[in-house]
């Protein structure tokens, strides 16, 4: 079976963060998102200024930042993404009652809902749970890349059922294959590691293309950790593309 092109996930999609999305993956010929799972401001601002021209998006972990403040750590950062033209993923992974993500998403020193283009959120807290997030897109926690993850089959399909009907939901993070109606992202992506020591468990770019049709795929120490980050953004972007532009020509 085939595969829908992003011209055609692009002419389908319903949601602005969606179109938007794949708007700059076809404009960049890229389906790269870089986690930027670094935890001084510093760090964070350098590597998206390298890696920045390559990338859909950046997914960032802001809690893990030592230093942050929201004017000297988001204001540049923001600057930074419209510059290179991409997105802000945050990495939150909500997985409380809708009144308490709200106050995740909204208050505390990160103020999430004033810069993050689009969130993740388990969906472990049932449709309405994921009500709160309407300025954004939320990515839901379908399945997980570690060794011995929860995310068994029945608990995905479940996952999918909120994931499919819900209107700020524009994808997944899977390592199955999901529905076409929305975007798959997929995490767990190292050209040189099979895993990390700690439950990691990497696919190659090639691999996550062919076999699960995936949209985006989200690299995270290959990127940061390698001596080159800019040269290894732009590796794993041209690894990424090609793989997509094969898996949408081979019927297997
Ligand atoms: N991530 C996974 N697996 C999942 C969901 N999320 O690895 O199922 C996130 C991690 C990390 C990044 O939180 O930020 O993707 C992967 O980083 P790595 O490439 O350095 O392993």
């Amino acid at each position: 079976k085939t595969r829908s092109s992003y011209q055609q996930k692009f002419e389908n999609a319903q949601h602005s963060v969606s179109k938007k999305l794949l708007e700059i993956a076809l404009a960049k010929e890229s389906n790269l998102i870089a986690s930027a799972d670094v935890t001084t401001t510093a760090a964070l601002l350098d590597l998206a200024e390298k890696v920045g021209p390559h990338i859909i998006a950046l997914k960032t972990h802001i809690d893990i930042i030592s230093d942050f403040e929201y004017e000297k750590t988001i204001l540049p950062l923001k600057q930074i993404a419209l510059k290179h033209q991409f997105l802000l993923m945050e990495d939150r992974k909500f997985a409380d009652i809708g009144n308490t993500q709200e106050l995740q998403f909204t208050s505390g020193v990160f103020r999430i809902t004033d810069w993050a283009d689009f969130v993740t959120s388990q969906v472990i807290g049932g449709f309405e749970s994921l009500d709160c997030f309407k300025n954004v897109g939320v990515v839901a926690i379908v399945g997980m890349s570690s060794k011995g993850t929860l995310t068994s089959n029945s608990y995905r399909e479940e996952a999918l059922k909120v994931a499919l009907s819900h209107p700020n939901v524009i994808g997944g993070v899977s390592q199955n294959p999901i529905p076409e109606e929305i975007l798959l992202f997929t995490p767990g992506v190292n050209l040189a590691d099979s895993g990390d020591g700690k439950g990691q468990q990497y696919n190659t770019p090639e691999h996550i293309f062919k076999t699960l049709h995936t949209d985006f795929m989200i690299v995270g120490r290959g990127i940061y950790q390698s001596e080159n980050p800019e040269q290894a953004a732009l590796i794993y972007k041209n690894e990424g593309w090609k793989s997509y532009l094969n898996s949408l020509e081979k019927n297997p």
